[in-house]
């Protein structure tokens, strides 16, 4: 029995480098390319990096910190429906912190760890991003800028976000949280696992078909003295369709430019920004509409 025993720990003992080896130390190897740009030839990269230029604002480095983040599918494990997760999915530190993240990949395949929205001034693009290709780790260091905001955290390659890769750092108090983070807030387009496709897709159908109804009603509850007849309404809103197709037409070689570099979320962010001011441009083009026919109507009567 003792025998068995000690057999079993020396066999623990002796898989603990072996295990240990299998994953790469980038740190040693990175080359520095300047501005902060570093990689090797195993897959590593840090961009972004900055360890002495302290951002505007901030009088002097507030604190140092280290953290390691693990990523890899065996943390999404916990959250229904998601294939990659990091470990912690928001980090907090106080404005002006000299940051020095650890980034461990546990899977096969690449991961990253991408910080967005920091001044551009200071970081290219506005990102801090360290990147590991397979089982391997890799360190960078940042300087936080000052002020209350929430940053997003996510890996970058295709649909990793989407499915859990997703984190939240808060600078001071932050500014709110983002939306779909694994565990901590709601996701955007939240999956219905009771429905079966062409239920959703009959579902979707219909969602299409009322949004000009939505439009008329937001168009009738604008203040106005005459109530529109609604056949003339019908018209208004058939034109107001129309003339947003063309819109749509006209900015779609626009769009492709624009969205071009973007991520999913970007993208996602600029849609909402536009179908806003679209739709406030068309409920304002309606209210004019109806305010020339009162002009017209008036004097008849
Ligand atoms: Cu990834």
């Amino acid at each position: 029995m003792v025998k068995l025993l000690s057999v079993a720990v020396l066999s623990v003992l002796f898989s603990v480098p072996v295990m240990a080896l299998e994953y790469e130390e980038h740190d040693g190897m990175l080359m520095d390319h300047g501005d902060g740009h570093l990689m090797d030839m195993a897959g590593g990269m840090v961009m972004g990096q900055n360890k002495d230029t302290l951002p505007g604002g901030c009088d002097s480095i507030s604190e140092t910190k280290e953290i390691t983040v693990h990523a890899g599918h065996k943390y999404a494990e916990k959250f229904p429906g998601r294939m990659f997760a990091f470990d912690t999915q928001e980090f907090n530190f106080k404005p002006c912190t000299k940051l020095t993240v650890h980034f461990v990949n546990e899977d096969n395949i690449r991961h990253q760890w991408m910080m967005h929205g920091l001044p551009k001034y200071l970081y290219p693009k506005g990102m801090f991003h360290l990147e590991a290709s397979g089982p391997s780790k890799i360190s960078g260091t940042l300087i936080l800028p000052p002020g209350d905001k929430t940053y997003l955290v996510h890996c970058d390659i295709a649909q990793h976000m989407e499915k859990g890769m997703k984190a939240q750092l808060k600078v001071g108090k932050g500014d709110g949280d983002l939306p779909s983070i694994p565990g901590l807030t709601a996701l955007v387009v939240a999956d219905d696992y009771k429905a079966t496709l062409p239920e959703l897709a009959v579902k979707a159908a219909a969602d299409a078909l009322k949004a000009p109804a939505v439009l008329a009603q937001a168009a009738a509850t604008t203040p106005t003295t005459i109530p529109a007849p609604v056949k003339k309404d019908d018209s208004v809103i058939s034109g107001v369709t129309v003339i947003g197709l063309a819109l749509g037409l006209l900015a779609a070689p626009y769009l492709s430019r624009k969205f071009k570099g973007m991520s999913a979320s970007e993208v996602v962010a600029t849609i909402f920004d536009l179908l806003r001011s679209i739709v406030g441009l068309g409920l304002q083009l309606l209210s004019r509409v109806m305010g020339m026919n009162k002009n017209k109507v008036l004097p008849e009567k």
